[in-house]
């Protein structure tokens, strides 16, 4: 909005110039998400422990996490307030893939919104199954925007190989589904410890924000021959949303946590973050950087496999952020070495970009 109603003024003061610059709106949305979650994260906080919409924790948690019983839960709708607010005030909304992250991530919010509040209200949350199957009717609304309003190209772009881009056609749709239901349950597995999802989620975010930045940028585009998209570059905001929301959560979801993000915050996150990647073209690109994600629901897959086939367990408890409290981790050492490896894994994910 600030965009659009102070960019048009430039013919008369030449500094509304600026609003034309990626860059200068992508810092501006940082640091308005940083202050909105800073303005409302106390009052948020104070509110949901007034509505006693406090998490319940399960019997069957290594110890540690009985003394979190009670913490307000459902953060993450600050975090998507934030998120929204703050892609709406500095992005072009005449761009049709803002609107298809937008949509992607209030849908998810609502349905981990709806999981939550029956989780607390009803003590049972959606089951596993419904939740599933309205993740996958969202991810095909988006696809099918994508392909048939959109014109998407169905072609994978594979790092290191710049002349590869082997064209799956409905392969391609399926991925793509898979990759947006994949991811949203995959953060959500994530999000056991305090700051555990939120700072994976803003390394990534803030990867993308480059990688969108210069896929819709046509000298970049070609000088690192990567797949240009043309208004990609508008998601550069939105991620930087998704940072500076980030920050701001953490600011109150570090250890020891004032509030959890809920499903509302984890499924939408995982979400939004698989869509920009798509956009960009640039899905296994989204599985190095979230390479922490991927880890954690590979755990739980490998664990419930094994278990099922040889009755024997491969990890002490998963997902396995689990593993590591069982083995005597203190919280905050496993959550900042996750941090570390999603650090590591963004800075190989960026250099991939060169090595072509
Ligand atoms: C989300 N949610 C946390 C909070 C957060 C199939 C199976 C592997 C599923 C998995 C599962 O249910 N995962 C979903 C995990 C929960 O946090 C809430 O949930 C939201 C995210 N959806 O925002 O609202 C608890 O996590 C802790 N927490 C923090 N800090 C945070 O910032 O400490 C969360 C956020 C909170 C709090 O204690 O209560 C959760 O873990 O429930 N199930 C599991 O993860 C279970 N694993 C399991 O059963 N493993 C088996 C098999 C099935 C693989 C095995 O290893 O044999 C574990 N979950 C828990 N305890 N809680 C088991 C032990």
């Amino acid at each position: 909005m600030i965009y659009h109603l102070f960019y048009p003024l430039y013919t008369t003061h030449i500094v509304f110039n600026v609003l034309r610059y990626i860059s200068f709106r992508t810092i501006s949305a940082i640091l308005t998400a940083l202050l909105i979650s800073f303005i409302l994260g106390p009052w948020l906080i104070k509110k949901l422990k007034e509505l006693q919409l406090g998490q319940r924790v399960r019997e069957d948690v290594p110890s540690r996490h009985r003394t979190k019983e009670g913490t307000p839960t459902m953060g993450g709708s600050l975090v998507i307030v934030t998120v929204v607010g703050s892609t709406l005030l500095w992005s072009n909304l005449t761009n049709p893939y803002v609107w298809l992250v937008l949509f992607i991530t209030c849908a998810y919010a609502l349905l981990g919104f709806v999981d939550d509040y029956r989780k607390i209200k009803r003590s049972k949350g959606i089951s596993g199954k419904t939740k599933i199957i309205f993740q996958t009717i969202i991810a095909l609304t988006a696809t099918g925007v994508l392909f048939f309003v959109l014109d998407f190209t169905p072609q994978l772009t594979l790092p290191f190989l710049k002349d590869l881009h082997p064209e799956l056609g409905l392969f391609y749709i399926i991925l793509i589904v898979f990759i947006l239901v994949g991811t949203s349950n995959a953060v959500n597995l994530t999000d056991g410890l305090d700051g555990l999802a939120i700072g994976p989620v803003m390394i990534t975010a803030g990867t993308f924000a480059l990688v969108t930045y210069v896929s819709g940028h046509t000298e970049f585009a070609q000088y690192l021959q990567i797949p240009y998209t043309s208004g990609c570059g508008e998601l550069s905001i939105f991620c930087g949303a998704i940072v500076g929301a980030g920050l701001g959560f953490l600011w109150f979801n570090t250890y020891p946590a004032q509030i959890f993000m809920g499903d509302v915050g984890s499924l939408s996150l995982g979400g939004a973050l698989a869509m920009v990647a798509i956009i960009a073209k640039q899905e296994i690109l989204l599985a190095i950087v979230g390479g922490i994600f991927v880890i954690e629901a590979l755990s739980v897959i490998i664990q419930v496999a094994v278990y099922q086939t040889k009755k024997k367990r491969v990890f002490k408890m998963a997902p396995i952020h689990h593993h590591y409290e069982l083995k005597g981790w203190a919280e905050p050492k496993i959550i900042v070495r996750f941090w570390i490896i999603t650090i590591i894994l963004s800075l190989i994910a960026i250099s991939t970009l060169k090595l072509r």
